[in-house]
């Protein structure tokens, strides 16, 4: 049975001292509220990452990724983070592609394709996003972008590789502005990509491929998105920096 994940996702918030009180708040609150089989999973800047995978040891509901990491293995790129440094920080995951990365860093599918691989190779779980402008939704490319987003960032991957890959849907035109896809829509595209999944991998990877909803999901719309049959948990922006509404979400499924 494919795993639930609740995903949040800091961005660029929370000083050292803020995130790891934050962080702190909510191991405890899972230890004490979360009940069911699902996982907690906060993504946050580089500076918190080794000292939130401390204070997380020892619990398998709660585990700790980054939000963007290098192509190479290492080498003179000043600034930048290698998958082997998250790694060894203790982190899990490592979100590939958000729609900011993509809009204000021009990642392409291209690079995505050689991140994930970076990253795989280095031991972590890509969560990798997908998702669709307005413009794009206007004129009915949906589909075809996801697509695109599929094949052209993942497909070079083995059955075994993509096993590893935690894909997050976010349309561009719910990030960050309040609006929310409707569960039907939500549904409506998480099936179409567990179908691209079965097409190309076939029906056990798809049935085990856990498909995250992103774009401004919060306490009162989650259990609405999260009861659809193809969307096994969310990626959080900014409600996963409230210890009490992220732990509500992640509640949802005990
Ligand atoms: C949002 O909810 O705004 C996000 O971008 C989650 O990644």
């Amino acid at each position: 049975m494919r795993k639930k994940i609740v995903a949040g996702n800091w961005k660029m918030n929370m000083d050292y001292n803020e995130g790891l009180a934050l962080f702190s708040e909510i191991v405890n609150m899972v230890k004490d509220e979360v009940t069911g089989q699902q996982q907690a999973v906060v993504c946050s800047p580089f500076i918190h990452l080794h000292s939130l995978a401390q204070l997380a040891k020892g619990y398998d509901k709660v585990a700790i990724g980054a939000q963007n990491a290098h192509q190479n293995e290492s080498g003179a790129f000043t600034g930048e983070t290698s998958a082997k440094m998250i790694k060894s920080t203790g982190a899990a995951y490592v979100i590939l592609g958000h729609s900011e990365r993509r809009q204000y860093f021009g990642e392409n599918n291209e690079l995505l394709a050689k991140k994930t691989d970076t990253v795989l190779a280095n031991g972590l779980k890509p969560i990798f996003c997908i998702g669709e402008t307005l413009e794009e939704r206007e004129a009915e490319k949906h589909f075809d972008v996801i697509k695109t987003q599929l094949a052209e960032g993942l497909y070079h991957l083995s059955a075994e590789q993509f096993g590893q890959v935690v894909i997050a849907y976010e349309p561009v035109w719910a990030i960050g502005t309040g609006k929310t896809a409707t569960s039907d829509q939500a549904q409506e595209i998480h099936a179409f990509i567990r179908a691209e999944i079965t097409a190309k991998y076939g029906q056990q990877v798809a049935d085990d491929t856990t498909i995250l909803y992103g774009g401004s999901a919060n306490p009162k719309n989650a259990p609405e998105l999260f009861a659809q049959p193809d969307i096994d948990g969310g990626l959080i922006g900014g409600a996963s920096l409230k210890s009490r509404d992220f732990l509500d979400i992640v509640k949802v499924f005990n």
